[in-house]
């Protein structure tokens, strides 16, 4: 049975006002998470603008995380590039840093092929001696793995479970089932609670940045069994959400963490900042469900 539970923040990537990487920002944005009792980190992933960096800013990144981490927490890094030979580069330098596993996307733009993903990720098992986390994310990486697909690359010992991005609960609870060992983090915070009730154990999130008090009351309460209670957790939750993802899901966790103090800059380019209008309303739902 896999052991690993509670929430990882999908870290987001600071900027200062120049838009140059912030590590400093980040390492206090690691230390404040912590302290709220989140159980590692995920870093380099959609929330942390990975694809918008170099490979440079991405493993800087890695190093501060790794070196603010509290070494009873576990840091995850998401390696993914579109060609092998870099996500190995990148998954090397991961392992360096003792991270507890390396995660990625499937390739994409380009259509490969099942035998093509599913070489890619034993390339990358083989390529560290660290487990692998595949990060299933249809929506964003075009790549919709069947129940097939997904079994055909859980059965290799080093992969050791899924990032699941995706509203197929369906598909979620049968992963669980077939595999107790492995790990099903939930990759949409929204889809949380219904997650547990299929039997998820760990989530991994973006708006876990801008509140992660929640996501442990909800975690507690659903272990105390108070339904109710959690269903309204998870419902305040999806209302700020809601309103994050109509303005820009990442853009509004920014702004949500400068209104906080948390400054961590504005998405990069060809990210445009949120409108005036944009803020007032993130604002407005920030105050009314008390996480500013
Ligand atoms: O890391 C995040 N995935 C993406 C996970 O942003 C693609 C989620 O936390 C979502 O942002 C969130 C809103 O849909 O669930």
């Amino acid at each position: 049975m896999s052991t690993i539970s509670g929430i990882y923040p999908a870290l987001v990537t600071p900027f200062d006002e120049y838009g140059k990487l912030d590590t400093n920002r980040a390492q206090i944005l690691v230390e404040k998470l912590q302290k709220n009792g989140v159980s590692g980190f995920y870093v380099g992933g959609s929330t942390g603008e990975s694809y918008l960096l170099s490979v440079d800013e991405r493993k800087k990144m890695l190093e501060a995380v790794v070196e603010a981490c509290d070494p009873k927490l576990d840091v995850i890094a998401n390696i993914g590039m579109l060609a092998t030979e870099h996500s190995i580069e990148l998954a090397k330098h991961a392992e360096k840093l003792n991270v507890k596993a390396i995660s990625s996307v499937p390739p994409f733009y380009f259509p490969f092929n099942m035998d093509e993903y599913f070489q890619y990720y034993c390339d990358l098992a083989d390529s560290v001696d660290v487990p692998v986390l595949v990060y299933n994310i249809p929506a964003m990486s075009g790549i919709q793995f069947s129940m097939d697909d997904l079994e055909r690359l859980l059965s290799n010992d080093k992969i050791m479970g899924l990032k699941h991005t995706s509203y197929d609960l369906f598909q979620l609870q049968r992963l669980i089932q077939h595999y107790p060992e492995k790990t099903m983090f939930v990759g949409h915070d929204e889809l949380l609670l219904s997650a547990l009730g299929v039997g998820a154990k760990a989530a991994i999130g973006s708006t876990f940045n801008i509140m992660p008090e929640k996501y442990i009351m909800l975690f507690d309460l659903y272990k105390k069994n108070k339904k109710e209670e959690a269903i309204t957790v998870q419902g305040e939750v999806n209302a700020i959400i809601e309103v994050l993802c109509k303005v820009g899901i990442f853009k509004g966790i920014k702004e949500v963490l400068t209104l906080q103090g948390m400054d961590c800059g504005v998405c990069r380019k060809p990210f445009q900042p949120l409108t005036e209008t944009q803020k007032a309303l993130v604002k407005e739902t920030a105050e009314k469900y008390r996480i500013i």
